[in-house]
Parts: C-alpha cells; structure tokens; sequence
C-alpha cells in the first residue's frame, strides 16, 4: 500500500523553505536567495520513494502584507495551511524565535493539520545553542515532532522525510513517479532568471523585480530561443538593472542562461529586455496573469 499526500511549508521569509524543498526532492525545483520573499507563488517539489510520494507545497514565507501582492500572497498560504494533508513549519536557527513564528504556530494549530517542525541552519549552530533553540521551538506548541536539520548539508533530513511520511494518507501516488515538480516550463526559466537578479541586487530593488518569459522558439539548428522581460517598478531601478554599459542586465543574463541550459539539458539563447511597469504589484490583472493567485 503506498502512501501520498501534501505537506505545506510554512516559515517565516528566509528560514529556508525553498532550500528544505529542493534538497528533499532532490533537485532544484525552487529558487532560493538571501533577501526575504524569494517565493512568490507557491511551488510544488514532489517527492517519491519506493511506496510514497511526498508533494511539498512551497509557500512565500509568512509576513505581514504590505500590498496586494503580499496580500495575495498571505491569503494563498492560508488556504494551502488548511487543504494540506501535514504541515512542515520551518524555523530560521541563526535567529531568535519571535512575534513573526507565535503568528505562524497559531496559523498552524488553527487550520487543525497534523504538523512537523524543523529547526533548519543548525550547521550554523554549536551543541549548546542547538539545544536552546530546540527548547524554545518546543516552547512555541506546535502539535508533532521537532527535528533540528540542515537543508544546506542535508544533515537530519532522512528522519524528517520519515516522519512526514507517516502522516500521510494511504492512497495512490498524485504525479507521475518521474515528477519533480509541477510548475510550467517558462515559468521555472522566469524563476531562474529572477533568482539571478536577486544575487545581484539590495534594499528595494529585489521586491519590485519581476520576470516574464514572452516567449520561447525552437530554432531550426537546435537552439531555443527564449525572450523574457525584466519588469522594474521605476526609471531609476531600471538603470540600475540595465547597469553601466548594459553590464548589469548582461551578467544576470550570462548566469541565467547557463541555469536554464542546465534545467532543460540543451542550448538556449537568452534575450532579455528590462522594461519599467510602474505598480505592478497593485496591479490586480497583471498579478492574476502572472500566476499569484
Ligand atoms: N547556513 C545555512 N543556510 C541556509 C540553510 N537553508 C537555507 N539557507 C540559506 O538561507 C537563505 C534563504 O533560503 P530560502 O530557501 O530562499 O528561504 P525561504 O524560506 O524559501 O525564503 P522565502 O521564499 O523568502 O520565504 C538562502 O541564502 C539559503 O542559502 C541551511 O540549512 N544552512
Ligand atoms: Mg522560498
């Protein structure tokens, strides 16, 4: 009899959901970066051993919204909380517990969901201090088990995939067993190219990027071709994504497609256009296009 079902991931911005979700799959299926609200919809990382498919529903860290597309974003994370067969609340190690995590544990205890919880980055932590932060991740009383984990190293990851795996319904697989995610392929080559911007920004900027794929064309000689847009929220943002002499928009570009090339196992052309679109996150049509429900 297998077993299969959906874990949601919920954590504060940055405590390494995406990480966690590309590590247990096994392949990059997220982006991942230093700034917080690297996520922005959520993403499913699918699972699969010899008799269970675990399907992680990767969430926009939880924050308090600042505008429709946080709006959005937070009333998505809800939703997915409670239709979720278990729920894997993500703990940042390097930072004391705070307002920010009681918000989430309540979250959790309200959408009555059987939940694990992983206290991630003890690779930064000594013996001491991993106990005290266990200690205080126990003190947040959350129902279920708490396992101290490293997505980076993938130290205490096998006992975490156990547990999730018990909390899971009987029942057939969800995805083909060679799934590893469900995300369509220009928006997996939006996601990398906006992974690139954010390495290489700070402050504001890596909020008011956004990527669109317009475009991808099979070229006679092999090649794809793919054209995307990089949507800045100003003139001044644009500028400073174009960079001096295009140098910017050109290394983002280079990296970009050397992932993309990776991703999809062939060669590719990358033709990027930064273009300014002023209040894109207000802009409700747009969000809706763009996939943030
Ligand atoms: N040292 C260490 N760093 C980690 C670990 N897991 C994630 N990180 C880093 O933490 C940062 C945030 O990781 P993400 O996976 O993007 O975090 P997230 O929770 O998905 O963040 P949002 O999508 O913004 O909510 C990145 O710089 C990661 O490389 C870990 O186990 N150890
Ligand atoms: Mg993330």
């Amino acid at each position: 009899m297998t077993r299969s079902g959906f874990v949601a991931l919920a954590g504060r911005p940055n405590a390494g959901k995406s990480t966690l979700v590309n590590r247990i799959v096994g392949r990059k299926v997220a982006i991942v970066s230093d700034k917080p609200q690297t996520t922005r919809r959520e993403i499913r990382g699918i699972a699969t051993g010899p008799d269970w498919q675990l399907v992680l529903v990767d969430l926009p860290g939880v924050q308090r919204p600042r505008d429709p597309l946080t709006e959005r974003m937070q009333r998505r994370v809800e939703s997915v909380l409670s239709d979720a067969d278990a729920v894997l609340f993500v703990l940042n190690g390097e930072q004391q517990i705070g307002a920010g995590d009681r918000f989430i544990a309540a979250a959790i205890e309200n959408a009555h969901v059987p939940a694990v919880t992983a206290l991630n980055k003890v690779d930064r932590l000594n013996q001491p201090r991993t106990v005290t932060a266990l200690d205080a991740a126990a003190d947040l009383g959350v129902n279920g088990e708490i396992f101290p984990v490293s997505a980076r190293s993938g130290a205490g990851l096998d006992p975490l995939v156990e547990q999730l795996v018990s909390l899971l319904p009987k029942g057939p697989f969800l995805y083909p067993r060679e799934d590893k995610s469900d995300q369509p392929e220009h928006v997996r080559i939006a996601e990398l190219v906006r992974e690139q911007v954010l390495l290489r920004t700070r402050e504001e900027l890596p909020h008011a990027v956004e990527v669109e794929v317009d475009e991808l064309e099979e070229r006679e000689d092999g090649l794809l071709v793919v054209r995307a847009r990089v949507w800045a929220e100003t003139e001044s943002q644009k500028g400073i994504l174009v960079g001096a002499g295009g140098r910017m928009v050109k290394a983002v570009g280079t990296a970009a497609r050397k992932e993309i090339e990776q991703l999809l196992d062939r060669r590719i052309h990358l033709d990027l256009h930064v273009r300014v679109r002023k209040g894109w996150r207000r802009d409700e049509a747009l969000l809706d296009r763009l996939g943030i429900e």
